[in-house]
């Protein structure tokens, strides 16, 4: 590595450090790349959990820290001495889950809940790490009584390594989880999805050699279509030693040695398969060192913009998507097993997707994962929703670092084309200074994707629709939220407008649509029936086919009707947010049949 890029690296670690300190995050390692390509160890199952609305098991009487918490599960015999709280007689919860759909009565709880579980462990030559998928939102982590890490952000995963606090034996791991709704949170308190606590996704072990692959990129150059660039970084003491990267498929073997860091750039010629729509092709690919290997499938294609146009592999695409919430099917709960996902996934391919916007936080992996099997392409977004507080250095730093974390999960996943780091958010100079630093950022960790955000509209007059926003400049794709026949006007107004957008950058609808009951009729008028939603789209898509100049795709709101406590009105909404093309049990609207007939037809 050249000496500049060696600083420059160095530098990047050090800021990084700073940033993650400063976003209430303590004592975590960086990412572990692919971590179900490692030898893991699932602590998924039964926790037993205790409800602690006054964080009683974190701060004393005097609401400081104490020392002897929850976290510490002392064993007393209640006759010698006494303790007010035990785990070993608490209930149990199941995990990966949300607590606010696991026992009624929890369903509005928003505070802490203690988790704790025991395994054994057989110590041997190995480093092990403690990874958590996501846990909602922020998170403090206990090994044998010992704080080992903290997290804050409710949809990204951490690790930290606990080698030299396990022992022989009986351990225990205390997790304190609380999605209290901060002012100054990403998200901050208010936002139309529901707040679901816990942990949400996958809990494991990881064993790693002493010096092993943690982290590495291969991705086809987003400008040079016949190079396959990326990195290898290692950990731990033997950093610099000879690294072998394969594609066995392609007959590529190539040897890179690592720096005194444990890094090292490559680029290399190959003419790979493309990963497409049509075509969701992946590679075995092997990265190994003496000590360790590690295996993945990854994909290769390019995306690029020309003018208006979104180019995958050089050819123009037009997003045919929907958007997503990580909402269960059938329960409305978060979403804690491969099957949700792919109720969701395969009724958007029913639809006639080859897109979808994941919503407004990071999935978990296994989605992510499943949608690049299915050829289904990726919009992936941070939860900067809304009115975030932009002159607060932290509330930064704490964006920042869950789109690090979001990027550096999914940096290999070619059905990812656009970071998004924003909805729907208030112009204004903070705001830009906030955002166009998060797009640098982006864009710095990775050049082989798409930059967007959700905007709103600002239009020329009545009727004539636009946006106008200064970020346009920053991002890659001008994506729009509009509700033309819902929030403005009924459906009529649909009718009476055309675009005119001056950006010569491909438009996107990242959202329109209507709410409508399932199984609610009426004529095409009345709001809330299936046949005005029905309508709205007709409208809509007659709109986009006539009188969109340059429009690239789009992703209605929403595949599935989701919980929302902003959405009170009784007997039509009753907590949800119906603008789903199925219901929440399932059922399809009209809608549905006229935006997959609109997408089997269009080209
Ligand atoms: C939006 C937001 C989305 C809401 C939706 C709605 O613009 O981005 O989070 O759920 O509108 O239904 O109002």
């Amino acid at each position: 590595m050249k000496k500049q890029h060696r600083i420059f690296v160095t530098l990047l670690a050090t800021l990084t450090t700073v940033v993650a300190l400063h976003a209430g995050n303590e004592g975590l390692e960086p990412l572990i790349q692919n971590v179900y390509g490692r030898d893991i160890r699932l602590l998924n199952g039964s926790w037993h959990y205790l409800l602690d609305q006054l964080e009683v098991g974190y701060y004393d009487y005097r609401r400081q820290p104490t020392d002897n918490g929850f976290f510490k599960d002392h064993q007393v015999d209640n006759v010698t001495s006494y303790k007010e709280y035990d785990f070993d007689s608490a209930p149990v919860m199941s995990i990966p889950g949300d607590w606010n759909t696991w026992e009624d009565r929890y369903l509005y709880y928003e505070g802490t809940m203690w988790f704790k579980r025991d395994f054994s462990y057989e110590p041997g030559d190995k480093r092990v790490y403690l990874y958590i998928g996501a846990a909602n939102y922020d998170t403090k982590v206990y090994v044998n009584g010992e704080k080992v890490g903290e997290h804050v952000g409710g949809y990204t995963p951490f690790n930290m390594e606990v080698t030299d606090v396990l022992k022989a034996g009986r351990n225990f791991v205390v997790v304190k989880v609380d999605n209290k709704r901060l002012l100054e949170g990403v998200p901050t308190v208010n936002c139309d999805w529901f707040n679901y606590g816990g942990i949400t996704r996958d809990v494991m072990l990881v064993e790693v050699p002493r010096t092993y692959i943690r982290d590495y990129k291969l991705q086809l150059k987003k400008d040079s279509p016949q190079l396959l660039a990326g990195y290898v970084q290692l950990d731990g003491p033997g950093a610099s030693q000879a690294v072998t990267v394969e594609i066995p498929e392609l007959g590529v073997r190539k040897r890179f040695t690592t720096d005194s860091q444990g890094y090292v750039e490559f680029a290399f010629k190959a003419r790979p398969r493309l990963w497409s729509v049509e075509d969701p092709y992946l590679y075995e690919v092997r990265i190994s060192t003496a000590e360790d290997q590690v295996e993945d499938r990854i994909g290769f294609r390019t995306i690029q913009t020309r003018g208006r146009e979104i180019l995958l592999n050089g050819k123009p695409v037009f997003l045919k998507g929907i958007s997503i919430h990580e909402e269960a099917p059938f329960r409305a709960g978060r979403i804690c097993s491969e099957e949700e996902n792919l109720t969701l996934l395969n009724w958007a391919k029913e639809l006639g997707c080859n897109y979808v916007r994941l919503a407004h936080y990071p999935h978990n992996e296994k989605m992510v994962r499943m949608a690049e099997r299915m050829g289904l392409l990726v919009w992936s977004e941070i939860p900067v929703y809304w009115t975030i507080q932009w002159e607060n250095a932290d509330t930064y730093a704490n964006a920042h670092n869950q789109l690090m974390e979001m990027i550096g999960r999914d940096q290999n996943r070619a059905a990812v084309i656009i970071w998004s780091i924003a909805n729907e958010t208030p112009h204004g100079a903070a705001r830009d200074k906030f955002l166009s630093s998060l797009a640098t950022s982006a864009r710095e960790k990775d050049d082989a994707r798409l930059i967007s955000m959700a905007m709103e509209r600002n239009d020329k007059s009545p009727s004539v629709i636009s946006i106008k926003d200064s970020m346009s400049e920053w991002v890659d794709i001008v994506s729009c939220n509009q509700y033309l026949g819902w929030y403005d006007g009924k459906n009529e107004k649909i009718d009476r407008v055309r675009w005119e957008v001056d950006y010569d950058k491909p438009l996107v609808f990242s959202e329109m649509g209507g709410g409508a009951v399932a199984g609610y009729h009426g004529d095409s008028t009345t709001f809330w029936t299936e046949e005005y939603q029905a309508e709205l789209y007709r409208k809509t898509l007659k709109m986009i086919d006539e009188r969109v100049p340059g429009i690239a795709g789009l992703s209605p709101w929403i595949l599935m009707d989701f919980r929302s406590p902003r959405r009170l009105l009784p007997h039509v909404q009753d907590g949800y947010n119906r603008k789903g093309l199925i219901s929440n049990r399932g059922q399809k609207k009209q809608a549905f049949y006229i935006l997959r007939d609109w997408y089997m037809n269009h080209e």
